[in-house]
């Protein structure tokens, strides 16, 4: 008799245990489901590091929380990102912040012509920059990853040796790196990176400055075949959250996110600087894109028409009330 009722106690446990497992696991996974928009193409870094994102929370949190990722601007577009994201219209956003100069003076000032030497470097300076002044840009969202694309080099229809055959030239550039465009001489067009494939077909302008991967990632070497290495300015990013969403996340998942963001934005430093080398390599080899390094002289005269750059922005950021040297200070000393 006592065996028979322990076999059915273990019975109807067993019959509970399997139920919960059963109908409970498949309830649970998925059950908080998130937007992440992003405003270029899929194959583009930005997207490259949001699916890689995807997939290390989806894993990390076993299931728990399901992305919903939108490339190519199909939630949100590149301007309107920020404040999408602020009013909820995405749960999370990637952002240009060189898209917007006013609106991120801090960050944005690692797009002065500080000598950072590639993407992975000026991925962390921006994280540790963000991390160490709090600006008050981001008060009305949460950052869940900070990188940069690798410095720009100007690619171009026609063949740019000197500061004699940029002056007066039409090219694509944003936020601080028009500024440069303008102290060589050229003349800076701005528009979000999508927009340049159209004005570089239709002859809008000449060409571009920026990171090298996109002569393969938008397919530009087809029209740009001449690239003539600057080696300057960076175009800082970050991947932002909606508040609230934030607040009525899980603890255990907040951590997840939090423990991603350095990991994160290192990954998608090293993943550019990667692309670049493929790029270039694809460009010569496909495309017969001729690079041009500019002599030590020429360079110098390059570098030279900068100075004043830098300087103007401490002058600004400091009317702001901003502690400007300590930024400047800080952005390259976290960059070493
Ligand atoms: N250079 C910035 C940012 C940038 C670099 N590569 C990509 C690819 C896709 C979007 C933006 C960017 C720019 O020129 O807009």
């Amino acid at each position: 008799m006592v065996r028979r009722s322990i076999f059915s106690v273990t019975l109807f446990l067993f019959t509970i245990v399997t139920c919960l497992l059963l109908f409970h696991a498949p309830v649970m996974a998925g059950k908080i489901k998130l937007n992440y928009a992003n405003f270029p193409p899929a194959p583009t870094f930005p997207c490259v590091q949001m699916e890689r994102w995807k997939v290390e929370v989806e894993k990390r949190t076993n299931g728990q929380v399901q992305i919903n990722t939108f490339p190519g601007g199909t939630l949100l577009g590149a301007k309107g990102m920020m404040d999408g994201v602020i009013a909820g219209q995405s749960d999370i956003g990637n952002i240009c912040m060189a898209y917007q100069p006013g609106r991120f003076i801090v960050t944005n000032a690692t797009s002065l012509p500080l000598g950072i030497k590639d993407a992975k470097k000026g991925s962390l300076a921006l994280l540790k920059l963000y991390e160490k002044y709090q600006p008050k840009a981001f008060k009305d969202v949460v950052v869940l990853a900070m990188f940069t694309n690798a410095p720009g080099n100007v690619m171009s229809k026609v063949p740019v040796r000197t500061l004699a055959d940029i002056k007066g030239l039409d090219l694509r550039a944003s936020g601080g790196a028009a500024q440069i465009l303008k102290a060589w001489g050229a003349n800076p067009v701005g528009m979000p990176m999508p927009a340049t494939v159209e004005a570089l077909q239709k002859g809008t302008v000449k060409g571009l400055f920026s990171s090298l991967e996109v002569m393969k990632d938008f397919k530009f070497a087809e029209n740009c075949k001449y690239v003539t290495m600057t080696e300057t300015v960076l175009y800082p990013f970050s991947v932002i959250m909606n508040k609230a969403k934030w607040d009525s996340l899980p603890k255990d998942v907040q951590k997840v996110m939090m423990d991603l963001k350095e990991e994160q934005s290192l990954w998608t430093g090293n993943y550019m600087d990667e692309q670049i080398k493929k790029s270039i390599a694809w460009s010569k080899e496909v495309n017969n894109v001729e690079f041009i390094t500019l002599s030590a002289g020429e360079k110098a005269k390059w570098a030279g028409k900068l100075d004043f750059i830098t300087e103007k922005w401490i002058a600004g950021a400091k009317e702001k009330g901003l502690p400007a040297e300590e930024i400047i200070k800080d952005i390259i000393a976290f960059a070493q």
